[in-house]
């Protein structure tokens, strides 16, 4: 068999496989059955590679590209405190995409690479981030719909099989339950504010609603990528079981504080234990996907100009370390 990934304009890897190989991939299975985790050096099948960086780089970007919604209200943002607050979460995610980044560079591809192609519309970025942020109740209503379900997907990727992403999963999962909290903060308290604060907050809960339930991706049966993740202990869950996991976490928390969620199809199975969503719209999920989204054309003309506006610091660090016979 042979395994050929092209990604990023150039070939990876290209393994003929032969008894040796097929030696190797068992031996490489067998450590992943007993919890081992796989690092840079090691041998690792070509799949697994190209899985890996194609999931760590979306990842990346998704952090990146995360930035955008928020980021526009920090100058709006109405005390100090809460300006603060934000400043601090939009800076994370910028420290989350730094992390992801590097754990995509041990893999074999360089970061201007991965840019590159984001750049370029040919990596993904999370559906999700294709929304606007209308006001200043959305900024609560990412942080506590959109970080939490980031939160349970990358508490199941802290267990993954890859080191170095299991260990940035760790520390982002982390900063992300702070991002989360200030998000809640902002929910409650407009939950509990004058009718018009409520009134607000719910509009942002149903413009998000779907949008988040979207973000863990198709549903099992239209996921090409989970088997080979599963079976490499990349993903632990699959992705409706992770929708799942949020949908039972999140509706009575919604519902301690007179909230709702835009589906008249909800319901809770008395006997199964869960609360059951209607159809979502997987047709408006994929064209988000395939760059048709609200916001798809506006979030990626922001990042093409930072990237060219930042143009002059990298030549300058590029020359530094020339100078210093760094480069
Ligand atoms: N958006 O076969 P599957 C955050 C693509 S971080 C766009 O099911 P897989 C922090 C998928 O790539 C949020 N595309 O894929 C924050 C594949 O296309 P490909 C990001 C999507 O990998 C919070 C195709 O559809 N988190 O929010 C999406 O098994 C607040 C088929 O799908 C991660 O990236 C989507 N939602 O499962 C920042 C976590 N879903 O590549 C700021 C790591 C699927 O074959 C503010 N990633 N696609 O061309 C994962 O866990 C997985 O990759 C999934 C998708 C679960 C996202």
């Amino acid at each position: 068999m042979v395994e050929d990934i092209k990604m990023f304009g150039k070939s990876l890897e290209t393994v003929e496989e032969g008894p040796e190989q097929e030696a190797q991939r068992k031996a490489f299975e067998d450590r992943i059955a007993h919890g081992e985790k796989i690092e840079p050096g090691d041998w690792m099948p070509a799949e697994y590679r190209r899985q890996l960086i194609r999931m760590i780089s979306q990842h990346a970007h998704s952090e990146v590209v995360g930035m955008l919604p928020e980021g526009a209200w920090i100058g709006r943002a109405p005390s100090l405190r809460r300006k603060m607050i934000l400043l601090a979460k939009v800076q994370d995610e910028a420290g989350h995409g730094q992390y992801l980044y590097h754990a995509a560079e041990t893999l074999g591809v360089s970061r201007e690479e991965l840019i590159e192609a984001l750049l370029a519309g040919k990596a993904k970025y999370s559906s999700v981030f294709n929304y606007p942020a209308l006001n200043w109740t959305d900024v609560g209503v990412i942080g506590y719909l959109v970080d939490f379900a980031a939160i349970l997907n990358q508490t199941m990727l802290a267990r993954c099989s890859y080191g170095p992403y299991a260990r940035a999963m760790v520390r982002i999962s982390a900063e992300e339950n702070f991002n989360k909290k200030q998000g809640q903060d902002l929910v409650i308290r407009m939950a509990h504010g004058t009718l018009g604060e409520k009134a607000m907050v719910q509009d942002a809960i149903n413009r998000w609603w779907w949008p988040t339930l979207m973000m863990f991706g198709p549903p099992d049966t239209a996921s090409p990528n989970s088997a080979a993740l599963i079976r490499w202990g990349i993903k632990t869950k699959t992705n409706d079981e992770l929708r799942q996991e949020f949908v039972d976490k999140i509706i009575p928390e919604l519902e301690a504080l007179g909230l709702t969620v835009p589906d008249p199809g909800l319901s809770y199975g008395a006997e199964s234990g869960h609360w059951m969503t209607g159809e979502i719209n997987w047709d408006e999920f994929w064209r988000v996907v395939q760059g048709q989204g609200p916001c798809n054309q506006e979030r990626m003309a922001a990042r093409r100009a930072a990237h060219e506006e930042g143009r002059w610091v990298r030549e300058a660090l590029e020359a530094y370390a020339h100078h210093q016979g760094l480069g």
